[in-house]
């Protein structure tokens, strides 16, 4: 039966047609759950932030309705936020996408006329497309992209690579930690995002990283510390909450990190303050190093950076007290064109210290062996990693020209010269699981672009018209509380799930990307469509079943952690090859990155200033800091109380600022680019900023959609990320 929808029904609410005969809505549901079903206690995981690794939850439900949610106490992660603990409104919304929809007007129609269709019929449409134009046009011409919910990945991978095609791109080769990661591998040869301080670490490094965007437990651990008489050193362009715990509070513009590490660099060499025989021993291009910083006095660091010359040295001397250590698990360092130089400066200061795996330092190497988290695919096996490593594959990807060194380390591709892709015929066709157009500055362009796609197709929770009425096909994706599929991974623990049956016709991601594997490839490959089975198979990578797992609940399934050992680059324990030393092209931790060079890219970190305010453009908007009840494009009217916390765009604003353009909290304001505006937003006049800063939390639609203010052609040379945080912006206040 096909049921005509409009896209303003389908807007107010798919249940408006889920309610009548045809499914029972999220209501009569909650109303079944009175009756006399049995009570059982399940778990899940929390997806509502996407930072990995997510947050346990502990469910109580009646029958398949889950009537309360609860902190999974046995999960190492588990004290939910107003995000987490909001997420029973998220898995009822009666706006909720529960069925495969199919457009019946022409692209480019003001309504696509989205009506309701068969799994079976969708199923076939999307193999047959897929097929045609790998066929017609090769695999490579079809993009396969996973946004920002990062579970997905490990089946949506798979389906690219027996696909054939290597343009698979996720939210994260668009802009998020893996530019930061690529920093890290750069001068440590392998990811690290640092750890919390551990009870030796005498100073702490907070290095970008705010506490609202991590997991709750996270800042305990830093109050913990701080107890004990840690010091905690915080690098932050704004005045956090893990700012106003510090002993120093490093206060940055946007995007000038380098000229702040290499001034600290500069005093510990001038004071002889640093680790020499590490340096020595397990460094490379300490000369190139030392030569380079030496134009980096504490004044002149001063005079770029805004941060007091007096506090520079005297954040320098306290660092080289440790040992120390860092956390760096923000994105926010690699969101200006200069962020993995910048990023790259900040990490030169534990390696020149030599706090590099010693107690209280910076532990390498943690975890048992291949197990990755989802977003890295949990198993090289599972996404197949030798065929994504290939490196004659690899060149013939799109990005290995405008990004050769992104595209020499990893294995999703930067999509975000699509736009250019689409236009000379590179990319016929489109597989997007959690696809939000608007993470790409200038949206409307990438919008044109994909209208003009012979196919393509979206699965997701919700309905949202601006990325999906440019496509062919929707599908209704299972939530977190619905899904087996992936299992959650903490250090040496895992956790498996108890789901309920998904709602209408919803499916999970994995099972959704192993169907349609079985459609376009041998089902074997595919784990026959059944996402257990893949969880299975993968468990026994490690020896473990699914099925004891699950009996085991609520005890995570535990691994042996690897002995805890200190300085194995001294015993062979970090390089692949089993000899001492780092996975670098030297052998060592890298000043000077070899790698980048070969590429091109300047071996030093180096400083570039960022884009010039003008008399016009007279502040910079940090277009992105995190707030704790709202994540990305979601949790708006997905969460309908988070909504009542904050109901609209809202920037911080110095008060000096404010009173300068006559502008008062609460006050309406415009904000304009060189590149686009208006956009409009409130204000809340706030120390939070500096004076010349505004922030505010990106993801809003329509007049409030801030990606139109963000420069296209205005990348990171190394990752190709755009530079979200360095825009110049005026803001003017709007007069009733
Ligand atoms: N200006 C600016 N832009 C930014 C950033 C910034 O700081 N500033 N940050 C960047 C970063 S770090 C990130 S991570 C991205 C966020 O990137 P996005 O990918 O935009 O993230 P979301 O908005 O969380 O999710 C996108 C879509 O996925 C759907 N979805 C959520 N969970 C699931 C699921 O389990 N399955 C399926 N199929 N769909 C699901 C959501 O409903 C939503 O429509 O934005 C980037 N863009
Ligand atoms: N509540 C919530 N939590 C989230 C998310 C969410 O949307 N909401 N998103 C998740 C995702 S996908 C990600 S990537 C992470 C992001 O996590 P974070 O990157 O930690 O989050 P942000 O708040 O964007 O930025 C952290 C801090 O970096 C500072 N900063 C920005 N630019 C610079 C700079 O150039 N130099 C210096 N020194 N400091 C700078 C900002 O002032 C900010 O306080 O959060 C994850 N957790
Ligand atoms: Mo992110």
């Amino acid at each position: 039966m096909t049921v005509k929808l409009s896209r303003r029904s389908l807007l107010q609410g798919v249940s408006l047609v889920t309610s009548s005969a045809l499914a029972p809505s999220v209501f009569t549901v909650a109303k079944a759950a009175d009756s006399s079903e049995k009570v059982w206690t399940g778990y899940s995981i929390c997806d509502a932030c996407n930072h990995v690794p997510m947050c346990g939850v502990r469910f109580e439900a009646r029958g398949n309705v889950i009537t309360r949610i609860d902190n999974w106490k046995e999960n190492p992660n588990h004290i939910l936020c107003s995000k987490g603990l909001s997420t029973l409104q998220r898995l009822y919304n009666p706006n909720r996408l529960l069925y495969p929809m199919k457009r019946t007007n022409p692209k480019g129609s003001k309504d696509p006329g989205w009506v309701r269709i068969s799994w079976d019929e969708a199923y076939k449409t999307i193999a047959s497309e897929l097929l045609r134009v790998r066929e017609k046009y090769g695999p490579e011409k079809t993009l396969f992209y996973c946004g920002d919910p990062k579970e997905p990945r490990p089946a949506v991978q798979r389906l690219a690579r027996f696909y054939g095609s290597h343009h698979y791109a996720t939210e994260s080769s668009v802009s998020c930690r893996q530019g930061c990661a690529m920093a890290e591998e750069l001068n440590f040869g392998s990811p690290n995002v640092g750890a919390p301080p551990s009870p030796e670490t005498k100073v702490f490094l907070i290095l970008a990283t705010n506490v609202w965007a991590q997991p709750m437990g996270w800042w305990q651990k830093i109050i913990a510390a701080k107890e004990r008489g840690c010091k905690i050193i915080t690098i932050d362009s704004r005045r956090t909450k893990t700012a106003e715990i510090a002993d120093i509070h490093l206060q940055p513009r946007i995007g000038t990190d380098v000229a702040l590490a290499m001034a600290m660099i500069r005093i510990i060499i001038k004071e002889n303050l640093y680790d020499k025989a590490f340096v020595e021993k397990w460094t490379h291009g300490f000369a190139e190093l030392r030569e380079y910083c030496e134009r980096f006095t504490p004044e002149y660091a001063e005079q770029e950076t805004g941060v007091p010359a007096k506090l520079i040295v005297e954040a320098a001397r306290l660092w080289a007290k440790g040992p120390g250590s860092y956390t760096l698990t923000t994105q926010s360092l690699s969101h200006n064109s200069n962020g993995i130089n910048n990023t790259r400066a900040l990490l030169l200061l534990p390696i020149i210290m030599g706090y590099i795996d010693i107690p209280g330092g910076v532990p390498f190497n943690k975890g048992p062996k291949n197990l990755g988290n989802p977003s890295s695919g949990i198993h090289p096996d599972m996404k197949d990693g030798a065929w994504w490593n290939d490196k004659k594959r690899r060149l013939t990807r799109y990005d290995a020209k405008n990004v050769p060194l992104w595209n020499d380390m990893k294995d999703a591709v930067s999509p975000n010269l699509f736009p250019e892709w689409v236009e000379k015929g590179m990319i016929k066709a489109f597989a997007g699981f959690g696809f939000n157009v608007n993470i790409w500055p200038q949206p409307s362009e990438y919008r044109k672009a994909f209208e003009k796609l012979e196919f393509g197709f979206a699965c997701d929770m919700f309905y949202r018209p601006d990325s999906h009425d440019v496509l062919d096909i929707i599908l209704p994706a299972a939530m977190n509380f619905e899904r087996h599929a992936p299992f959650g991974i903490y250090a040496s623990s895992v956790a498996v799930r108890t789901p309920v049956k998904p709602l209408g016709e919803a499916k999970e991601d994995w099972r959704i990307a192993l169907e349609l594997g079985c459609l376009i490839d041998k089902p074997e490959n595919f784990f026959d469509g059944d996402p257990e089975k893949a969880l299975d198979w993968l468990l026994q990578k490690w020896n473990r079943r699914l099925e004891k797992a699950v009996a085991d609940l609520p005890a995570l399934t535990q691994f042996d952690a690897p002995k805890k050992a200190f300085r194995k680059y001294e015993t062979g324990g970090l390089r692949k090859d089993g000899k001492p030393g780092f996975n670098t092209p030297s052998g060592k931790c890298e000043f000077f990155s070899e790698r980048a060079a070969k590429f091109g890219y300047p071996g030093i970190p180096a400083y570039v200033p960022m884009m010039p305010l003008t008399k016009e453009f007279d502040l910079r908007f940090l277009n992105g800091a995190r707030k704790p009840y709202i994540t990305h494009s979601k949790t708006r009217s997905d969460q309908p109380y988070l909504l009542e916390i904050e109901d609209r765009l809202t920037i911080s604003m110095h008060p000096d600022d404010a009173e300068k353009r006559g502008i008062r909290e609460g006050d309406t304001v415009e904000i304009r680019s060189p590149f686009g505006g208006p956009v409009e937003a409130r204000v809340m006049v706030s120390i939070l900023v500096p004076p010349g800063l505004i922030d505010g939390q990106y993801g809003w639609l329509g007049k409030q959609n801030t990606q139109q203010l963000v420069c296209r052609g205005h990348w990171d040379p190394m990752s190709g990320y755009p530079a979200y945080f360095e825009m110049p912006v005026s803001v003017t206040k709007k007069e009733a």
